[in-house]
C-alpha cells in the first residue's frame, strides 16, 4: 500500500487548532508555511504520518468556501508516491477524475494533485511527491528495493550517479553505498573501499559478517536490526543516511 503522508484538517483559526492538538497529542508548535497559489496556509505535525491544519489566507480561495459550506474539520488524506505524473496517468487510466490536469505545488515543495471526491467515497484524496527524494540503485536487494521504493522517497539512479544498496559488487563511481546483508563470500573478498559514505545494514543474527567488514571500514556506520525491525526501521535509517549526505 501507498505511505499514508499526511491527514489534513481545514479550520477557521490555525493556532486555536494547533493548541487543542498540543493538548490532545503532545504536538510541538509548527511554523505555518504560505501556498499563495491556493490561498492556503499550512502547518504540519509530527513525524511519519503527519496531520496537516490548513487555513484560508484568501477570502475566495478554495478552503474558505469549503469552510462556508461544510464548515471545519477533515478536508482530505494524502497518500506518498514517487512520481506525481506516472501516478496522475495510472489513476486516469482506471478512471478517477483528477482535480488538475497535471500535478502541482504543494507545501514543502511537493508536486500535489487530489482526485474528484465523487469517485472516492466522497472523501478528497491527495497525492504527494516529495521534494526530497533519493536517486538509488539497488543489486540483489529485491526486497529492500520493493521496501524503499514503496516510501516514495527512492528514485531509480539512471540518469545520474546515485546511492548504491547492494549484497555483492561495490561500484566505485557513486555518492554512497549501503552494504545489505553481505554474503560471507563477499566478507572474504579483499574489496577496494569506495571513497564515499558507507552504511553497513545487517540482520542480528548474521552479524559476524557485518563485524567481520566492519573491522576492515572503519569509517562505514553499522546499523544492525532484528528481522522484525527491517521493514519498520531500516528505511527510515537509510532515508536519514542519504539526506544526511546531500545536506553537507
Ligand atoms: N472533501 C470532500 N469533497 C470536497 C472537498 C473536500 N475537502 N473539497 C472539495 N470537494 C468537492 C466539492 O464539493 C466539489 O464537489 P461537486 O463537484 O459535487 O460540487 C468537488 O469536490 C470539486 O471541488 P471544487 O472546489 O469545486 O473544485 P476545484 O477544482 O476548484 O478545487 C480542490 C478542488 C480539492 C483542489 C480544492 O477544493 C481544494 O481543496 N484546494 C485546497 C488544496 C489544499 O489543500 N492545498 C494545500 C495542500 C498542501 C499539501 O498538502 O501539500
Amino acid at each position: 500500500m501507498l505511505p499514508l503522508d499526511h491527514i489534513g484538517i481545514a479550520t477557521h483559526d490555525g493556532l486555536a487548532l494547533e493548541d487543542l492538538l498540543c493538548k490532545l497529542a503532545q504536538c510541538t508548535p509548527a511554523l505555518p508555511e504560505k501556498i499563495d497559489p491556493q490561498g492556503v496556509q499550512v502547518r504540519f505535525y509530527g513525524s511519519g504520518t503527519r496531520l496537516e491544519i490548513l487555513e484560508s489566507i484568501d477570502i475566495s480561495s478554495a478552503v474558505a468556501l469549503y469552510l462556508q459550506k461544510r464548515g471545519e474539520g477533515l478536508h482530505h488524506i494524502a497518500f506518498r508516491i514517487a512520481s506525481a505524473e506516472s501516478q496522475l496517468n495510472r489513476l486516469r487510466a482506471a478512471g478517477f477524475t483528477p482535480l488538475t490536469e497535471n500535478p502541482v505545488q504543494g507545501a514543502d515543495g511537493k508536486r500535489i494533485f487530489f482526485l474528484h471526491p465523487h469517485d472516492t467515497c466522497g472523501v478528497l484524496i491527495e497525492f504527494c511527491q516529495p521534494m526530497n527524494q533519493f536517486a538509488v540503485t539497488f543489486e540483489h536487494c529485491d526486497e529492500l528495493e520493493e521496501t524503499m521504493k514503496s516510501t516514495g522517497y527512492c528514485i531509480p539512479a539512471e540518469q545520474t550517479i546515485g546511492h548504491v544498496v547492494t549484497s555483492d559488487t561495490i561500484p566505485q563511481n557513486c555518492q554512497s553505498v549501503v552494504i545489505h546483508n553481505a554474503s560471507s563470500k563477499f566478507c572474504r573478498q579483499r574489496v577496494r573501499v569506495p571513497n564515499v559514505p558507507i552504511l553497513i545494514s545487517e540482520i542480528s543474527d548474521q552479524s559476524s559478517f557485518a563485524y567481520e567488514l566492519f573491522k576492515q571500514w572503519t569509517t562505514a556506520h553499522l546499523v544492525i536490526l532484528p528481522e522484525s525491525a527491517q521493514q519498520t526501521s531500516l528505511p527510515a535509517v537509510l532515508l536519514d543516511f542519504w539526506a544526511s549526505i546531500e545536506n553537507e
